[in-house]
């Protein structure tokens, strides 16, 4: 898969890229994640792209020639799926949209900052519209990073356990049951006798109960979607 970004402030997603999950899905050439900073593709001297909106108003938005000059220089080389604009506007991403974002060959993010961009853009050459939740962040920056990071984890191999990313949270719309490692006991604080007693059938049981309680207790509206899908999407 490949992924390319455009932002005006390309530092802010380098770090996150360059460890853990996300370095080695691009070392083991899983993932190409292709950083674009949108001042290489002004025309004008001043490398400005951003400006003010016409008919007034506080804050910049950033301008359509740059954006589409990045866009078509993109497409020229390979065509893509999907072309993302992260805003507060945007539909909720969720799991779903990771899933099916990871079956997608080539994406473009596009990160607004300031107080957006040109209508344009959005209306022309926009596929898609993400959010990452209801609160207002500086940029799309942090939200394209974890758009990445929940999109690359599901590709095959980039997980050390083929099959964990199934059990996640939210994959199947049930939480997680709560998890224990050694030791058993830790001063007076000890684990559910059940985890220790070697019956795999009883403490996969255990486990789906305690899934439900605990989604039930946080979660309400999430048993409502799982009692929605099929038994065979749900495993
Ligand atoms: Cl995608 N962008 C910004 N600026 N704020 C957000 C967001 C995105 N998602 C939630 N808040």
């Amino acid at each position: 898969m490949r992924v390319d970004v455009i932002t005006c402030v390309p530092f802010l997603l380098e770090s996150p890229l360059q460890h853990s999950i996300l370095q080695r899905a691009q070392e083991k050439g899983i993932v190409t994640i292709a950083i674009h900073d949108l001042r290489d593709f002004t025309n004008d001297k001043h490398r400005q792209v951003d400006d003010y909106p016409f008919g007034g108003g506080p804050g910049m938005l950033l301008k359509i020639e740059p954006i589409v000059n990045c866009l078509r220089h993109l497409q020229k080389e390979r065509t893509y799926e999907e072309i993302i604009y992260l805003t507060p506007e945007g539909e909720t991403f969720n799991q779903k949209i990771a899933n099916y974002l990871s079956g997608c060959q080539n994406i473009i993010l596009l990160c607004g900052h300031y107080k957006g961009v040109d209508q344009r853009v959005r209306d022309h050459f926009i596929t898609r519209e993400l959010s990452i939740g209801d609160y207002v962040l500086s940029g799309g920056e942090l939200a394209a990073m974890v758009v990445i990071d929940a999109v690359i984890r599901l590709l095959p191999g980039v997980l050390g356990d083929e099959t964990s990313a199934l059990l996640d949270s939210h994959q199947d719309y049930l939480l997680e049951p709560p998890m224990y490692t050694r030791p058993a006991v830790f001063e007076n604080l000890k684990v559910p006798e059940i985890l220790l007693s070697g019956n795999f059938a009883q403490i996969d049981a255990w486990r789906d109960e305690q899934a439900w309680l605990k989604t039930q207790a946080r979660r309400p509206d999430l048993v409502t979607k799982f009692e929605g899908i099929s038994p065979t999407d749900a495993s």
